[in-house]
């Protein structure tokens, strides 16, 4: 590979400090430096730091904790040991012989605490005749070497737990285990492991061995679920340490008994970080990261140890989703080979961070995306959040407003205020705001297509509220073209689209200087598929197209780039999570390096990011608490500047207070109990995040290389190639999940048959707001001049016609008047024309990754029978209706279906029943699959059906699948619904289910 950051220089600690002094206004470092237990904290580390090396395992055992005087104590541990366990200390023990019951215990391992004086003589009898291995916690002596002794280190500072176990284990002649209890000071923690390894090590020669044990006593009975949160992240510590095993505690061992669902979310724990995260693929994975060997020095520098030696390589090579190869062990010669090593916060390519000081100036704003129904309940719910603790509000509009329609409109009657809040005219968006002041609170809209009405409302909102629209901070997402990829709320083709662009990056630049007029998304593209390469890659690649739109419409790089952001997804894998944040920063800054720009901070590449919704299930939800705190750790750890955290009900409705509060909280914990904010770029120098940082940059640049050959993102979007691209890996993951090569716990590992926790969901009556909705709107027209508000439109279609002024102002005109956005978006619509997208299905991607798969070959060959039977395959429409655009499971399923050897018709976006009945019926097929995620089932599924039925002879079967809340099964059942397959469904078995339905006729 050429050189890719030739242009920019490496800095030295000397000259970072310096900026950061700059950035406090002149004040001493010394100001912002933290201590904890005596160890100075400072606010960056950067290179040079001394390293020792140790061995790490690689793999830990899953440790539960089980009271051994519950008399079900054994069946507990069976289903431990069934459900990923491979570990298992009981407290309290007697009865040895019905305690392990059926247990393998030569190939697993038993820990015994809390034991008395006759237990012991109980053990020495019973391993006479059966062997284990395991452990005491304790130091009496026993006869088996299998069995060792434990070091129980009390809670004392960090440094002294390190002395304690050392001179404790030094005593003793044979092998013993360490058991340290570890709380939520994540880097503390981390750096403590790693120095007690490499001390006794160094010392003994002997490798140590660790269980790691997450703290009973901070894990509050109140706000119970947020210990989900705190158990991951002492864990990520735990296993970044190094431990050999580890246990967590059930989140409410402290208050009650752990019960079969503590047990099982606990546990489940264990699998989520493994399997869904790929955390233990690399050992010891944060060697080299400045700021804990700093910490791991801090605990060693009383005792002599030589540094790191490079041993020779043992490591083996695994695949990564992106088509890269990584290696299971790091060391500090992969250094000589990465390029960006040297490269700072605060100073362009800004690698560690786009300011110098990070968190420990300011930590990442909470800004949690939401909106539901209308404009009064959406602003009630943003002020409860904004007094509990959160700082940025970020608006979800619904689908109707999306696409440019009032609520009034035909097209979308199942979608008015149901995934986001309806807004129609100013009116609305004054209410949104009501007693917001918004010169103060930062507002992101997410808006895209009806960006130009909705930024004037706020605007004209603004203004009504009496303030000088110069104060407005926030984002408009305005990022049209990530919409023709993946989002699908576009209205307008693709040029003109651009030019509403231009107008708004005018405007913002002139009037609303403190304004970000574009957020580069590259989140929705992962969660319709893309891995990280290529997220990464298109939305640089779509930034690259906007900068050059703000070039074209006259402006300057350093008028419009310093208020380009961006916003990342951050998915389930952890450390390429990180990476990508950190290459998106230097890559960023070298395709604006070519724009000649004077300001550094043209250069900066600022984010938001919002943890996975994809990644998270229906089935077991709680499960979800931890996905998205490791998500969000990633983040943070990436650097971002502000943080979405989703809720654990995210695949069943929109978030209900409950839910919302603990996704807020899982971020109050992170900032407040932590110390994630004491450092900048807390892993950088690690050798595996480096690489890992070099390797996906790399990716990346040559897919946008390969659009530049195409001649820029918007003629590649022509061409379909992203879209496919984005297409392909997600049928690629869904084909690894249904033949579970990739596991999803509680969907294809760990599933789950208790019904134990039943959640309160979210309903919305769209009914209802829908009228109140219609009502406003009658009443708006009513009273205002409706002859000044048709000249307003009339030149907003003049300007479209002519291509002469600014849209977003003559909109603002619009507004004042009381246009509604329908009206204002008509008036373009007129000119500019509705886009609608091709079509297409892939094909042979879903196969090929599965074709081995025996409910797979099952299911082809059913059809193929069936193809026999009737002497016709089996034909399939797949439906999309109203304004829902979330296409992914439609697509996914469509191309599956078509490999499983079905006809497969695929309706355009955007159908309304009666236009979906006829293509049914037109083209003769056996079923009818609608996918529904939007939340119109109730009201759109009954009304197709009852289309359907107005066609004579018509014998359709009809299907449902998507987001919809198993309370409206029945529902959709006595409309005539036969089945409905939620998110986790297994493609090859609905497959399976619908031709036994068809063939039993
Ligand atoms: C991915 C996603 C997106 C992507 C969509 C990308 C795309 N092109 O599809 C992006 C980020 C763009 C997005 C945007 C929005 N989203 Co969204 N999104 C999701 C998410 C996280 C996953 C959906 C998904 O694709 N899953 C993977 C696919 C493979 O699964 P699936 O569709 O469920 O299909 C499976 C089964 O259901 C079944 N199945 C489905 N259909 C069919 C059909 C047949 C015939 C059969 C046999 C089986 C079957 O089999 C499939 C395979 O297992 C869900 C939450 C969740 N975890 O489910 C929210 C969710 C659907 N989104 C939601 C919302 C609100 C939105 C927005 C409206 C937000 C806003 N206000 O701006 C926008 C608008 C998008 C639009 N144009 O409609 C809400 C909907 C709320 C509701 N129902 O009340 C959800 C539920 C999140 C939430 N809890 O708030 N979203």
């Amino acid at each position: 590979m050429n050189k890719l950051y030739q242009n920019f220089s490496k800095s030295n600690s000397k000259e970072w400090e310096e900026n950061i002094c700059k950035e406090i206004q002149n004040k001493n470092i010394e100001q912002i430096t933290k201590h904890v237990e005596n160890i100075e904290i400072k606010p960056f580390y950067h290179l040079n730091e001394q390293k020792y090396s140790a061995k790490f395992p690689i793999f830990s055992e899953n440790f539960q904790l089980i009271d051994a005087r519950d008399k079900n104590a054994n069946k507990i541990a069976l289903e431990a040991l069934h459900n990923g366990i491979t570990g298992i200390c009981f407290t309290h023990p007697v009865n040895l012989s019905s305690l392990l019951k059926g247990i393998h215990t030569e190939y697993i391992q038993i820990n015994f605490s809390n034991y008395d004086k006759n237990f012991l003589e109980e053990l020495e009898e019973f391993i006479v005749k059966k062997k284990i291995h395991g452990a005491i916690h304790g130091k009496e002596k026993i006869i088996s070497k299998e069995i060792i002794n434990t070091i129980i280190v009390p809670a004392v500072s960090f440094k002294e737990q390190i002395q304690f176990a050392f001179i404790e284990g030094v005593k003793f002649k044979s092998k013993v285990q360490f058991k340290f209890t570890i709380r939520s000071n994540f880097f503390m923690e981390i750096a403590k492991l790693r120095a007690f390894r490499i001390l006794w090590e160094h010392k003994t020669g002997t490798e140590a061995y660790i269980l790691s044990s997450t703290s009973i006593i901070n894990k509050a009975e109140k706000d119970n679920y947020n210990n989900i949160s705190k158990t991951t992240t002492e864990y990520l510590s735990a296993q970044f340490g190094g431990s050999d095993a580890i246990l967590i505690n059930s989140f409410n061992v402290n208050y009650e008994k752990a019960n079969k669902f503590s047990d099982r979310i606990t546990r489940n724990q264990f699998e989520i970080f493994k399997k869904e995260s790929y955390l233990d693929k690399v050992t010891d994975p944060l060697k080299g990261s400045y700021y804990i060997e700093y910490l791991t020095n801090q605990f060693l520098k009383d005792y002599k140890i030589a540094p790191e030696e490079i041993k020779k390589k043992n490591s083996k090579t695994w695949q990564a989703a992106e088509g890269i190869a990584l290696k299971t062990e790091y060391n500090k010669s992969i250094i000589n080979e990465i390029e960006h090593i040297g490269f700072i916060a605060g100073k362009p390519p800004f690698l560690r961070g786009p300011y110098s000081t990070m968190y420990v100036k300011k930590p990442w704003t909470i800004r949690q995306y939401a909106g539901f129904s209308t404009a009064k309940e959406s602003n009630n719910f943003y002020k409860k959040n904004l007094a509990a603790g959160q700082k940025g509000l970020s608006v979800a509009f619904d689908l109707a407003t999306h696409r440019g329609y009032d609520s009034d409109h035909p097209r979308v009657e199942g979608d008015v205020g149901m995934a986001g809040v309806a807004i129609d005219t100013v009116e609305d968006m004054k209410v949104l705001f009501n007693k917001i002041p918004l010169d103060q609170i930062s507002v992101s809209m997410t808006m895209n297509g009806a960006v130009i009405p909705i930024l004037s409302f706020y605007i004209v909102a603004a203004i009504e509220q009496g303030i000088d629209i110069k104060e407005l901070k926030g984002t408009i997402q305005n990022d049209i073209l990530k919409e023709f990829m993946v989002r699908n709320t576009y209205i307008y083709p693709p040029e003109h689209s651009i030019k509403i662009i231009g107008d708004i990056f005018k405007y913002t630049t002139e009037k609303m200087p403190k304004f970000n007029s574009i957020s580069i998304s590259g989140y929705h593209m992962q969660e319709a598929g893309a891995t990280a390469d290529i997220e990464l890659a298109y939305t640089l690649a779509n930034g690259l197209e906007y900068v050059r739109t703000g070039i074209k419409a006259g402006m300057k790089i350093d008028e419009f780039a310093p208020r380009l952001s961006f916003f990342w997804g951050i998915g389930m894998n952890y450390f390429t999570e990180i990476a990508k944040m950190r290459a998106a920063r230097i890559l960023w800054a070298k395709i604006i390096k070519e724009f000649n720009p004077k300001n550094p901070k043209s250069m900066a590449l600022r984010t938001h990011c919002q943890t996975s919704g994809w990644s998270l299930t229906e089935q077991d939800p709680f499960n979800n608490i931890s996905r998205t705190c490791l998500e969000a750790m990633a983040a943070i750890m990436g650097g971002t500047q502000s943080l979405h955290t989703n809720a654990l009900d995210e695949a069943i409705a929109l978030p209900s207070e409950f839910s919302a509060k603990i996704a807020r909280e899982t971020q109050i914990y992170l900032q407040n109990e932590t110390g994630i904010c004491d450092t900048v770029d807390p892993l950088g120098g690690a050798y595996y995040i480096e690489h890992l940082t070099k390797e996906i940059a790399e990716k990346a640049w040559g897919l946008i290389q390969e659009v530049e050959e195409a001649g820029g993102m918007s003629k590649a979007i022509e061409s379909g190639l992203p879209k496919m691209k984005i297409e392909q890996a997600a049928a690629k993951k869904q084909a690894r999940i249904d033949s579970n090569q990739d596991k999803i716990i509680g969907v294809n590992f760990n599933k789950s048959n208790e019904e134990d926790k039943k959640i309160e969901i979210l309903e919305i009556d769209n009914t209802k707001v829908r009228e109140e909705q219609i009502s406003n709107l009658k009443k708006i027209k009513k009273e205002r001049n409706n002859k000044s508000v048709k000249l307003a439109l009339e030149e907003i279609t003049k300007c479209c016609k002519e291509n002469k002024g600014n849209l977003l102002e003559l909109a603002v005109n619009a507004a004042k008047l009381r246009a509604t956005l329908g009206e204002i978006s008509s008036a373009c619509e007129s000119e500019f024309g509705r886009y609608q997208a091709n079509n297409q299905v892939i094909s042979g991607i879903y196969k090929m990754e599965i074709k081995d798969n025996k409910t797979f070959q099952e299911a082809q060959s059913l059809s193929n029978h069936f193809a026999k039977k009737t002497g016709r395959r089996p034909r399939i429409m797949i439906a999309k209706m109203g304004q829902d655009g979330h296409d992914r499971g439609a697509k996914v399923v469509a191309t599956s279906f078509a490999d499983l050897g079905f006809d497969v018709d695929i309706g355009p976006l955007f159908q309304t029943p009666i236009e979906v009945a006829k293509q049914a019926i037109e083209n003769d097929v056996h079923i009818l699959g609608i996918s529904s995620l939007a939340g119109s089932h109730k009201t759109l599924i009954p009304k197709v059906i009852n289309e359907i039925k107005k066609y004579k002879n018509s014998n359709v079967l009809i299907i449902a699948g998507g987001v919809i809340p198993q309370r409206d099964y029945d529902f959709l059942y006595e409309n005539g619904v036969s089945e409905v397959f939620g998110p986790g469904t297994i493609i090859s078995e609905s497959a399976i289910s619908i031709l036994n339905t068809l063939l039993k006729g």
